[in-house]
Protein backbone atom coordinates (compact mmCIF):
# COMPACT_ATOMS: atom_id res chain seq x y z
CA UNK A 1 0.00 0.00 0.00
CA UNK A 2 1.56 2.84 -1.04
CA UNK A 3 0.59 6.87 0.25
CA UNK A 4 0.91 8.88 3.14
CA UNK A 5 -0.49 6.72 5.83
CA UNK A 6 2.41 3.77 5.33
CA UNK A 7 4.96 6.44 4.92
CA UNK A 8 3.71 7.98 8.30
CA UNK A 9 4.42 4.08 9.69
CA UNK A 10 7.60 3.79 7.80
CA UNK A 11 8.87 7.43 9.22
CA UNK A 12 7.97 6.24 13.07
CA UNK A 13 9.81 3.00 12.23
CA UNK A 14 12.70 5.22 11.20
CA UNK A 15 12.64 7.41 14.27
CA UNK A 16 12.76 4.10 16.52
CA UNK A 17 15.84 2.73 14.69
CA UNK A 18 17.57 5.65 12.69
CA UNK A 19 18.31 2.59 10.01
CA UNK A 20 17.33 1.90 6.78
CA UNK A 21 16.44 -1.26 5.47
CA UNK A 22 18.76 -1.82 3.21
CA UNK A 23 19.11 -4.00 0.38
CA UNK A 24 22.02 -5.11 -1.87
CA UNK A 25 21.25 -6.31 -5.72
CA UNK A 26 23.55 -8.77 -6.41
CA UNK A 27 24.24 -10.87 -9.91
CA UNK A 28 26.54 -11.67 -13.03
CA UNK A 29 27.49 -8.74 -15.10
CA UNK A 30 24.57 -7.86 -17.48
CA UNK A 31 21.78 -9.56 -15.08
CA UNK A 32 19.62 -6.68 -14.73
CA UNK A 33 20.80 -4.86 -11.30
CA UNK A 34 20.64 -1.24 -12.34
CA UNK A 35 17.17 -2.43 -14.34
CA UNK A 36 16.02 -3.61 -10.61
CA UNK A 37 16.55 -1.02 -8.94
CA UNK A 38 15.38 1.46 -11.54
CA UNK A 39 11.73 -0.21 -10.79
CA UNK A 40 11.63 1.16 -7.59
CA UNK A 41 12.05 4.56 -8.83
CA UNK A 42 8.32 4.72 -8.31
CA UNK A 43 8.24 4.52 -4.28
CA UNK A 44 9.36 8.21 -3.15
CA UNK A 45 10.88 6.67 0.16
CA UNK A 46 12.99 4.78 -1.15
CA UNK A 47 17.24 5.75 -1.76
CA UNK A 48 18.87 4.19 -4.83
CA UNK A 49 22.66 3.78 -4.84
CA UNK A 50 23.06 3.22 -8.56
CA UNK A 51 25.86 2.02 -11.52
CA UNK A 52 28.88 2.46 -8.99
CA UNK A 53 30.41 1.19 -12.43
CA UNK A 54 29.94 4.86 -13.44
CA UNK A 55 32.48 5.91 -10.75
CA UNK A 56 34.93 3.40 -11.76
CA UNK A 57 34.89 4.50 -15.85
CA UNK A 58 35.92 8.13 -14.38
CA UNK A 59 38.19 8.98 -11.77
CA UNK A 60 39.71 12.45 -12.44
CA UNK A 61 39.08 11.53 -16.54
CA UNK A 62 40.72 7.79 -15.77
CA UNK A 63 39.01 5.21 -17.17
CA UNK A 64 39.69 2.00 -14.47
CA UNK A 65 37.63 -0.43 -15.51
CA UNK A 66 38.97 0.21 -19.03
CA UNK A 67 42.82 0.15 -17.92
CA UNK A 68 41.46 -3.52 -16.08
CA UNK A 69 40.39 -5.15 -18.69
CA UNK A 70 43.12 -4.27 -21.15
CA UNK A 71 46.11 -5.06 -19.02
CA UNK A 72 44.36 -7.27 -16.42
CA UNK A 73 47.50 -8.14 -14.38
CA UNK A 74 48.99 -4.40 -13.89
CA UNK A 75 45.22 -2.99 -13.05
CA UNK A 76 43.90 -5.59 -11.04
CA UNK A 77 44.60 -4.16 -7.53
CA UNK A 78 43.83 -0.61 -8.24
CA UNK A 79 40.84 -1.02 -10.11
CA UNK A 80 39.34 -3.47 -7.20
CA UNK A 81 41.33 -0.99 -4.23
CA UNK A 82 39.16 1.67 -5.71
CA UNK A 83 36.07 -0.54 -6.32
CA UNK A 84 36.10 -0.88 -2.57
CA UNK A 85 36.51 2.73 -1.74
CA UNK A 86 33.41 3.63 -3.87
CA UNK A 87 30.94 0.41 -1.68
CA UNK A 88 32.38 1.58 1.42
CA UNK A 89 30.89 5.68 0.39
CA UNK A 90 27.57 3.55 -0.74
CA UNK A 91 27.47 1.53 2.22
CA UNK A 92 28.10 4.59 4.91
CA UNK A 93 26.12 7.21 3.32
CA UNK A 94 23.51 8.69 4.92
CA UNK A 95 20.23 7.64 3.82
CA UNK A 96 17.19 9.60 4.72
CA UNK A 97 14.70 7.33 3.86
CA UNK A 98 13.44 4.13 5.30
CA UNK A 99 14.29 1.99 2.41
CA UNK A 100 18.03 1.86 0.48
CA UNK A 101 18.88 -0.18 -2.27
CA UNK A 102 22.32 -0.60 -3.50
CA UNK A 103 23.71 -2.29 -6.72
CA UNK A 104 26.52 -4.38 -5.57
CA UNK A 105 28.35 -4.36 -2.14
CA UNK A 106 31.93 -4.75 -0.64
CA UNK A 107 30.71 -8.86 -0.53
CA UNK A 108 30.38 -9.16 -4.12
CA UNK A 109 33.86 -7.43 -4.88
CA UNK A 110 35.94 -9.39 -1.94
CA UNK A 111 34.00 -12.82 -2.49
CA UNK A 112 33.19 -12.67 -6.16
CA UNK A 113 35.55 -10.68 -8.16
CA UNK A 114 38.50 -10.24 -6.09
CA UNK A 115 38.27 -14.37 -4.96
CA UNK A 116 38.51 -15.40 -8.68
CA UNK A 117 41.32 -12.66 -9.41
CA UNK A 118 42.98 -14.33 -6.33
CA UNK A 119 42.37 -18.20 -7.70
CA UNK A 120 43.08 -17.15 -11.07
CA UNK A 121 46.68 -15.93 -10.35
CA UNK A 122 45.73 -12.37 -11.84
CA UNK A 123 46.18 -10.76 -8.68
CA UNK A 124 49.88 -11.60 -6.92
CA UNK A 125 49.36 -13.33 -3.17
CA UNK A 126 50.77 -10.08 -1.89
CA UNK A 127 47.82 -8.05 -3.84
CA UNK A 128 45.54 -10.54 -2.88
CA UNK A 129 46.64 -10.19 0.78
CA UNK A 130 46.83 -6.36 1.03
CA UNK A 131 42.90 -6.20 -0.34
CA UNK A 132 41.63 -9.55 1.84
CA UNK A 133 43.13 -7.19 5.46
CA UNK A 134 41.54 -4.05 4.11
CA UNK A 135 38.59 -6.15 3.61
CA UNK A 136 38.89 -7.89 7.02
CA UNK A 137 39.82 -4.51 8.98
CA UNK A 138 36.64 -2.73 7.32
CA UNK A 139 34.16 -5.58 8.37
CA UNK A 140 35.65 -5.63 11.66
CA UNK A 141 35.85 -1.57 12.62
CA UNK A 142 33.04 -0.21 10.64
CA UNK A 143 29.20 -1.68 10.45
CA UNK A 144 28.29 -2.27 7.41
CA UNK A 145 23.92 -2.65 7.88
CA UNK A 146 22.38 -5.49 5.66
CA UNK A 147 18.57 -6.54 5.54
CA UNK A 148 18.32 -8.25 2.34
CA UNK A 149 20.42 -9.18 -0.17
CA UNK A 150 18.30 -9.46 -3.60
CA UNK A 151 20.33 -12.22 -6.21
CA UNK A 152 19.48 -11.49 -9.97
CA UNK A 153 20.06 -15.33 -10.69
CA UNK A 154 20.74 -15.90 -14.49
CA UNK A 155 22.26 -18.91 -16.93
CA UNK A 156 25.75 -17.11 -17.90
CA UNK A 157 24.96 -17.81 -21.85
CA UNK A 158 21.91 -15.70 -21.60
CA UNK A 159 23.64 -12.85 -19.83
CA UNK A 160 26.59 -13.13 -22.09
CA UNK A 161 24.63 -12.61 -24.97
CA UNK A 162 23.22 -9.24 -22.96
CA UNK A 163 26.68 -8.27 -23.08
CA UNK A 164 27.51 -8.97 -26.62
CA UNK A 165 24.77 -6.54 -26.98
CA UNK A 166 24.90 -3.82 -24.89
CA UNK A 167 28.41 -3.86 -26.12
CA UNK A 168 30.05 -1.86 -23.26
CA UNK A 169 33.27 -0.71 -24.85
CA UNK A 170 35.59 -2.16 -22.36
CA UNK A 171 33.78 -5.45 -22.17
CA UNK A 172 34.24 -6.80 -25.95
CA UNK A 173 37.32 -9.38 -24.52
CA UNK A 174 35.12 -10.94 -21.77
CA UNK A 175 34.85 -14.35 -22.42
CA UNK A 176 31.91 -16.42 -21.87
CA UNK A 177 34.20 -18.66 -19.02
CA UNK A 178 34.71 -15.41 -17.01
CA UNK A 179 30.92 -15.15 -16.76
CA UNK A 180 30.54 -18.77 -15.83
CA UNK A 181 33.08 -18.84 -13.29
CA UNK A 182 31.99 -15.51 -12.01
CA UNK A 183 28.53 -17.49 -11.78
CA UNK A 184 29.62 -19.88 -9.74
CA UNK A 185 31.25 -17.79 -6.79
CA UNK A 186 27.74 -16.15 -6.56
CA UNK A 187 26.12 -19.61 -6.47
CA UNK A 188 28.62 -20.29 -3.62
CA UNK A 189 28.13 -17.16 -2.06
CA UNK A 190 24.44 -16.57 -1.98
CA UNK A 191 23.07 -20.01 -2.50
CA UNK A 192 25.46 -22.88 -2.06
CA UNK A 193 26.82 -21.05 1.25
CA UNK A 194 29.77 -23.18 1.02
CA UNK A 195 32.23 -20.43 0.34
CA UNK A 196 31.81 -17.22 2.44
CA UNK A 197 29.99 -15.59 4.89
CA UNK A 198 26.38 -14.02 3.71
CA UNK A 199 25.21 -11.72 5.48
CA UNK A 200 21.48 -11.28 5.19
CA UNK A 201 18.72 -13.25 3.46
CA UNK A 202 18.55 -13.89 0.25
CA UNK A 203 16.02 -13.43 -2.05
CA UNK A 204 16.39 -15.37 -5.51
CA UNK A 205 14.67 -13.70 -8.67
CA UNK A 206 14.81 -15.29 -12.10
CA UNK A 207 16.53 -12.75 -13.66
CA UNK A 208 16.59 -14.77 -17.57
CA UNK A 209 13.75 -13.46 -18.65
CA UNK A 210 14.11 -10.55 -20.79
CA UNK A 211 12.57 -6.97 -20.35
CA UNK A 212 9.57 -7.31 -21.71
CA UNK A 213 8.40 -9.92 -18.63
CA UNK A 214 10.66 -9.34 -16.08
CA UNK A 215 8.68 -6.95 -14.48
CA UNK A 216 5.97 -8.80 -13.20
CA UNK A 217 9.56 -11.33 -11.75
CA UNK A 218 10.49 -7.94 -9.87
CA UNK A 219 7.05 -6.92 -8.56
CA UNK A 220 6.97 -10.58 -6.55
CA UNK A 221 9.93 -8.51 -4.87
CA UNK A 222 8.09 -5.51 -4.13
CA UNK A 223 6.36 -6.28 -0.67
CA UNK A 224 9.60 -8.08 0.65
CA UNK A 225 11.24 -4.76 0.12
CA UNK A 226 8.51 -2.22 1.02
CA UNK A 227 7.09 -3.92 3.81
CA UNK A 228 9.70 -5.16 6.00
CA UNK A 229 10.60 -1.09 6.52
CA UNK A 230 7.19 -0.67 8.08
N1 LIG B 1 33.51 -5.47 -11.92
C1 LIG B 1 34.72 -5.93 -11.46
N2 LIG B 1 34.93 -6.04 -10.11
C2 LIG B 1 33.95 -5.73 -9.23
C3 LIG B 1 32.69 -5.29 -9.68
C4 LIG B 1 32.50 -5.19 -11.05
O1 LIG B 1 35.61 -6.24 -12.25
N3 LIG B 1 34.21 -5.84 -7.92
C5 LIG B 1 33.33 -5.23 -13.37
C6 LIG B 1 32.53 -6.25 -14.11
C7 LIG B 1 31.84 -5.45 -15.18
C8 LIG B 1 31.70 -4.05 -14.59
O2 LIG B 1 32.64 -4.00 -13.52
O3 LIG B 1 32.66 -5.36 -16.33
C9 LIG B 1 30.31 -3.75 -14.08
O4 LIG B 1 29.80 -4.91 -13.49
P1 LIG B 1 28.50 -4.96 -12.59
O5 LIG B 1 28.00 -6.36 -12.60
O6 LIG B 1 28.81 -4.39 -11.25
O7 LIG B 1 27.49 -3.95 -13.31
P2 LIG B 1 26.56 -4.15 -14.61
O8 LIG B 1 26.37 -2.79 -15.19
O9 LIG B 1 27.09 -5.22 -15.49
O10 LIG B 1 25.22 -4.65 -13.93
P3 LIG B 1 23.80 -4.91 -14.60
O11 LIG B 1 23.97 -5.13 -16.07
O12 LIG B 1 23.34 -6.14 -13.85
O13 LIG B 1 22.99 -3.70 -14.28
Amino acid sequence: VAGPVRFCHKMNAMAMNNKPFTVFVEGNIGSGKTTFLEHFRRFEDITLLTEPVEEWRNLKGWNLLDLMYKDTAKWAMTFQSYVSLTMLDMHRRPTPTPVKLMERSLYSARYCFVEHMMRSGTLHPAEFAVLDEWFRFIMNQIQIDADLIVYLKTTPAVVYERIKKRARSEEQCVPLSYIEELHKLHEDWLVNRSHAECPAPVLVIDADLDLSQITEEYKKSEHQILRKAV
